[in-house]
């Protein structure tokens, strides 16, 4: 009997015998990129031409969210489709540690590489590098481009590791069919521009087989810095008081050319209409370079949360609410603006479900597509849980319980004094108005669910790959 691979499967039972090839998947993630860093959600001092159109010729997530307010957790989240808490995830993977991404939880491209699509990596990485196991070209990538660790130079990268000690100029690796390789970078490249340069080229290069592109830039995260190029792009563009917000501009519109670059690309192999796109930032602004010292919104700061309370770092939603896009012609209405919670989590699911691949795992995400085309005016979430060390959340409808550290170290309240506080989202989207007097019965179960999950994780077949946070397993901050 013949026997079919899953792609050639997948190409009868979904297209009859016609044989179509599936459309072509990719991700571009942005590094500390804020709610109100992008012209089409409000910024007027951001040069977003590109991404703006994106956003019209896709559908937007009003309530877009990722599952933590840092790099690492949130990367292992949207790579999994599952809570990274599950496989012990709950911090990032320094350049100096010694764990990695766990070898028996898969990613999205393990999936995708056995289904017959040509997989790439291009930018941060970011789950580990101590084991070549943990390493892209041994994790299903037949390409990577980009470093291993957390954080880049945008202009120097070195070529040992024993040289980029404490630089932050780590190697830049090419590997190419399970073969690693250090690329010999040209100091003053803009990192940045380099990414976009081989996002195109592997899409030039593939073009004629169904491909997944992960396409992680570390932009716009520190170092900031842009080339003069695109500062005086921005210049002409408008005049900046904060020099910070000026830099940020500059470094968000070379992102903006390279999603301008990638589009041509697939308008030029003829594949713009079988390729899904999703665009989205990895954790909420930072607080940065004047920074209002306050706990509270503040939207003075270089990168803005768009009136969204709390930062990077915070389980409030200015941490892991983010611009979140998603454009798939035939698949996903354009110009539509879709108004209920989606989560990162949902991407495994929804290319999975296009690509007919059961996973072997149960997800966390849903497939989001019967959402945004209408088909059920459903929630694709009633429940959502975040956990970042200390911090939590946990949002039940539009109810939200969260607890963070920083009133702790901002506000100088001893942890044992840091509240967990209760918000209404649609009637108070800044969470200002803490309810939790008020509704202390809708708190009360909101906590005892998010307990219940919490205390499972990490599931027993996996390690604890950090300190296991503070609050797990206590009762100190619940009275
Ligand atoms: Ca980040
Ligand atoms: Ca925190």
């Amino acid at each position: 009997m013949l026997k079919l691979t899953p792609l050639l499967f997948l190409l009868f039972s979904f297209h009859g015998l016609v044989a179509q090839k599936p459309d072509n998947f990719i991700i571009i993630l942005i590094d500390d990129m804020g709610a109100g860093d992008l012209g089409f959600m409000g910024a007027e001092d951001m040069l977003t031409p590109n991404i703006d159109k994106l956003a019209s010729e896709g559908s937007w997530m009003q309530q877009g969210y990722v599952t933590s307010s840092v790099c690492g957790p949130s990367r292992a989240g949207l790579i999994s489709g599952r809570y990274q808490d599950r496989f012990g995830i709950c911090g990032n993977f320094g350049a100096q540690s010694t764990k990695g991404f766990p070898l028996n939880q898969p990613m999205l491209q393990d999936y995708l590489k056995a289904a017959g699509y040509k997989t790439g990596a291009i930018g941060k990485w970011h789950f580990g590098l101590a084991e070549d196991h943990f390493k892209p070209h041994h994790r299903n990538f037949d390409y990577f481009y980009g470093f291993y660790a957390g954080g880049h130079s945008y202009y120097e990268a070195a070529s040992t590791y024993e040289e980029a000690k404490g630089k932050d100029q780590w190697p830049i690796h090419r590997n190419v069919n399970g073969i690693e390789g250090i690329v010999d970078y040209k100091k003053g490249n803009y990192l940045t521009d380099e990414f976009s340069r081989e996002a195109v080229e592997f899409i030039e290069r593939n073009a004629e087989e169904p491909f997944f592109l992960y396409l992680a830039y570390n932009a716009v995260h520190y170092p900031w810095d842009a080339p003069q190029s695109y500062l005086d792009r921005v210049d002409e563009f408008r005049e900046y008081t904060l020099p910070y917000r000026r830099i940020l501009a500059g470094m968000t519109l070379a992102i903006d050319d390279g999603v301008g670059a990638i589009m041509e690309m697939l308008r030029e192999k003829g594949i713009e209409e079988n390729t899904a796109i999703v665009f989205l930032s990895d954790n909420g602004s930072p607080r940065t370079i004047n920074s209002p010292h306050t706990y509270n919104t503040g939207d003075i700061t270089m990168s803005k949360t768009g009136g969204l309370r709390g930062y990077k770092g915070d389980t409030y939603e200015g941490g892991i609410r983010v611009p979140f896009i998603i454009k798939w012609p035939g698949q996903v209405p354009a110009g539509q603006s879709y108004p209920h919670p989606v989560i990162s989590l949902d991407i495994v699911p929804t290319f999975l479900a296009h690509a007919g691949i059961s996973p072997s795992t149960d997800l966390d995400g849903v497939n989001i597509i019967p959402h945004l085309q209408g088909k059920t005016t459903e929630r694709p979430h009633e429940n959502l849980y975040w956990r970042y060390m200390d911090d939590y959340a946990y949002r039940k409808g539009d109810w939200i319980i969260t607890w963070n550290d920083q009133e702790n170290y901002m506000k100088k309240l001893p942890k044992e004094e840091v509240r967990t506080k209760l918000f209404h989202l649609s009637a108070d989207p800044a969470q200002k108005e803490n309810q939790r007097n008020r509704e202390e019965s809708i708190y009360q179960n909101l906590q005892a669910e998010f307990d219940s999950l919490d205390l499972c994780f990490p599931e027993k077949e996996f390690p604890m790959l950090f300190p296991v946070p503070y609050t797990r397993k206590k009762e100190i901050f619940v009275p």
